[in-house]
């Protein structure tokens, strides 16, 4: 996912400044919030915008050759629908420059989006030339995974429903594996009802083979035992594909979403090598802990530059916010941290 050699503000780069301001790391073990948060959270939100609109949220994202950073961002309107808007910005943090004609918006009598889209992952893919948008096609029909492809985010080419409802939190890996395009996606399981990540192989991405269990829910008590599903695009590693994902976790007053991370590997995704047992991100500023749906960190969103992921992630169903990690320090967690266990403990 590294796909140009941005420059790294220090600004972006917050856990360097936490070191050098001498404040020790804690031990990776208690690392339930690896993550640091911007401190212009939330960097963009429905008054930014240049049309009138209700939220904006769950940002797909990537890094152009320019070194801009392109969101394409959720808008949902006061009908209640979704659309989704490009928005660039020189640093990735401000200047956000929303275009006012959204990409993909709800089609009118269409089964499958006429209630529009939401929720993309974007991945640059090399062989391709270009990039491949998944996103949620809501309708009648229920969620529906979404695909796209587009050299500038200008038209689309190939756009298709290529996982049935209920599906959604879909993206492809930047590249063949073993020959095949790869989709991590989130079928609802009848015989259980449990929302989880599957994996699906395909040569030209348009027929899929039959798709394999990658991570379940984790039960009873555990912060991800309602619903998980994948953040942003899987993230490329020496030690595996990194994956940073959303468990959900039901209470009295509502759900909770919540980040965690997983490590698949690397030849062989639908293997998973190691998960950590801690969240890494979960709602605590008042931006994610107040909105339309109330606590919800739910990141589409992830650019590498260097070592920093930078997570771009919808809060509250109301506006963005930004929050980076190091690369080595998850996989560092996920490799040496003895509570690290693949499965379902
Ligand atoms: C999920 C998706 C997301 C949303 C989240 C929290 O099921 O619908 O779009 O952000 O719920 O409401």
């Amino acid at each position: 996912m590294v796909e140009a050699d941005g420059h790294l503000d220090g600004h972006l780069d917050g856990h360097v400044d936490e070191r050098r301001d001498g404040h020790a790391p804690r031990p990776l073990s208690e690392a339930d919030e690896i993550f640091v948060r911007h401190p212009s959270n939330p960097i963009l939100t429905a008054a930014d915008l240049p049309f009138e609109s209700n939220v904006v949220f769950n940002p797909g994202a990537t890094m152009l050759e320019s070194g801009e950073t392109l969101m394409l961002v959720r808008v949902e309107d006061r009908r209640g629908l979704s659309q989704l808007h490009v928005a660039r910005s020189v640093d990735g943090v401000g200047g956000w420059r929303v275009e006012t004609t959204p990409l993909l918006s709800p089609e009118a009598g269409s089964i499958s989006s006429a209630w529009g889209f939401e929720d993309p992952r974007l991945v640059h893919c090399p062989e391709l030339g270009g990039w491949v948008i998944t996103c949620t096609a809501f309708g009648p029909g229920g969620p529906c995974v979404y695909l796209a492809k587009t050299t500038d985010f200008v038209t689309l080419d190939h756009q298709a429903v290529v996982m049935p409802p209920e599906d959604k939190n879909a993206a492809v890996f930047p590249h063949r594996i073993d020959g095949y395009w790869c989709l991590l996606h989130r079928p609802v399981v009848m015989a259980s009802g449990s929302a989880e990540i599957w994996l699906s192989r395909s040569e030209d991405l348009e027929s899929w083979r039959s798709p394999e269990r990658v991570m379940t829910c984790r039960p009873g008590g555990w912060w991800d035992h309602a619903r998980i599903g994948i953040g942003p695009p899987p993230i490329e590693t020496p030690e595996g594909w990194l994956l940073v994902y959303h468990g959900v976790r039901q209470t009295m007053s509502g759900a909770i979403y919540r980040v965690g991370v997983a490590l698949l590997d690397l030849n062989d995704p639908v293997r998973l090598r190691a998960r950590a047992d801690h969240w890494m991100l979960s709602p605590s500023a008042p931006y994610e802990r107040s909105g339309d749906v109330p606590n919800v960190v739910f990141p589409c969103g992830g650019v590498v530059v260097d070592d920093t992921l930078r997570l771009y992630y919808g809060a509250a169903d109301t506006c963005i916010g930004l929050a980076t990690a190091r690369v080595s320090d998850l996989l560092d967690l996920l490799l040496a941290d003895p509570s690290t266990r693949p499965g379902a403990p």
